[in-house]
């Protein structure tokens, strides 16, 4: 038997030759089913062996944005431009060797940006620090993509960090797993249309070694989709990209490299001079999905100049854990004005999903 990396090279050569149609999607799914058991294998194995010294870096603020570039696209002049952190900037290649956090204020959030080494290829098999580097990525809130205006591969980056498992600007399928003890592998769909066929989930299910479960599909995935939630070790994460050093090239330069790079965010910026930073802290403000609440105490004005930082889609009763862990025991009601009240001063409960800039009173038991 062939040891493990041999066998996931052969997989990938044959997928390598095989061209996808209704005819091999079958192949295809239960090899890329068996090359995903593979991979996750290797992880395992890995992971338990002689460990690198990783990057300690403690979070701090609201969120945190990884920065992910090549050597020298200009990382660290980044960071010293949009936080209060120095790092060392140089002409020539791998000047940053650890990860340097820094903290960017904006709109009152406190926004943690780490630099790191520059990813190259292969840091997902360990190249150039590519395991620690990927590590700190891993467990930040948004990804921001740094490239040259002349040294513009995204590609390889956004395939390093997904072989690495994370998974950009897209959300977990929507799929639910039930293991059982027997009876075989059952599959659901719940919607009209589906591109994957009840006995494609069925093998690609055993391939991974799942034998005996309930699955229900409901929307529209594919392959990889269905493996990266069988597997479950997937992050999703959102991500940005920023075209650095634009202070060398002229519009027309600007607005063919997005056009190249189209389906992504991006942002033209010369970290040097400072152009677009300002349009580069509002996306990345944005993309973190942060909202501000101002808070009112009973009786007395509200604070308009630092509100409270949270993530959309909160409410109340996040609103009062971010105050003081007292506040939600001690609730009463609230009362809110803004966009997500129906009237000015609406009386609400914890579950009250509140919206941005809305001014907030909570009521507590004394
Ligand atoms: N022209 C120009 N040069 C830049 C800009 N940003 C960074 N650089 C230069 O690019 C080189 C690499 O920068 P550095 O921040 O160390 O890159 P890192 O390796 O990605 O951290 C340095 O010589 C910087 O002065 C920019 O916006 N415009
Ligand atoms: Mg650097």
């Amino acid at each position: 038997m062939a040891n493990i990396e041999e066998q996931i090279k052969d997989i990938e050569d044959e997928l390598a030759k095989t061209l996808y149609n209704k005819n091999t999607q079958h192949h295809i799914g239960k090899l890329k089913a068996k090359m995903a058991r593979l991979k996750d294998t290797l992880e395992v194995r890995r992971s338990k062996g002689p460990k690198t010294a990783g990057y300690a870096v403690r979070k701090s603020g609201h969120g945190t944005v990884a920065l992910v570039g090549f050597p020298s696209v200009g990382k660290s002049t980044l960071l010293n431009k949009i936080t209060n952190a120095e790092s060392e900037v140089g002409a020539y290649q791998f000047t940053t060797l650890t990860c340097v956090p820094g903290l960017m204020e904006y709109r009152g959030a406190k926004i943690q940006v780490l630099d790191l080494p520059g990813l190259i290829k292969d840091a997902s098999k360990g190249k150039g620090r590519g395991r620690e580097v990927l590590s700190v990525v891993r467990s930040a809130d948004l990804i921001l993509f740094m490239i040259d205006v002349f040294e513009t591969n995204l590609q390889v980056l956004v395939d390093e960090i997904r072989t690495a498992n994370l998974r950009l600007n897209q959300r977990a399928p929507d799929i639910v797993i039930a293991k059982k003890n027997r009876g075989g592998v059952s599959v659901n769909f719940t919607t009209k249309q589906s591109s994957l066929d009840e006995d494609l989930v069925k093998e690609m299910m055993n391939e991974y070694g799942h034998i005996n479960a309930d699955v229900v599909i409901r929307e529209n995935i594919d392959e990889d989709q269905l493996i990266d939630y069988i597997s479950g070790n997937r992050l999703y994460v959102p991500a940005i990209v920023s075209i650095n050093k634009v202070d060398l090239v002229n519009k027309e330069f600007i607005a063919q490299l997005k056009k190249r790079l189209k389906g992504w965010n991006v942002i033209a910026i010369s970290a040097a001079t400072g152009l677009g930073i300002d349009d580069l802290k509002e996306e990345i403000f944005s993309a973190l999905k942060f909202i501000r609440i101002y808070l009112k105490p009973q009786w007395e004005e509200a604070d308009m100049v630092e509100p409270l930082v949270i993530k959309l889609g909160s409410d109340i009763g996040t609103v009062c854990d971010t105050i003081h862990r007292d506040f939600k025991r001690n609730f009463r009601y609230a009362l809110v004005w803004g966009t997500s009240a129906r009237f000015p001063g609406q009386v609400v409960g914890l579950d009250h999903v509140v919206d941005d800039q809305d001014i907030v009173t909570i009521v507590v038991k004394r």
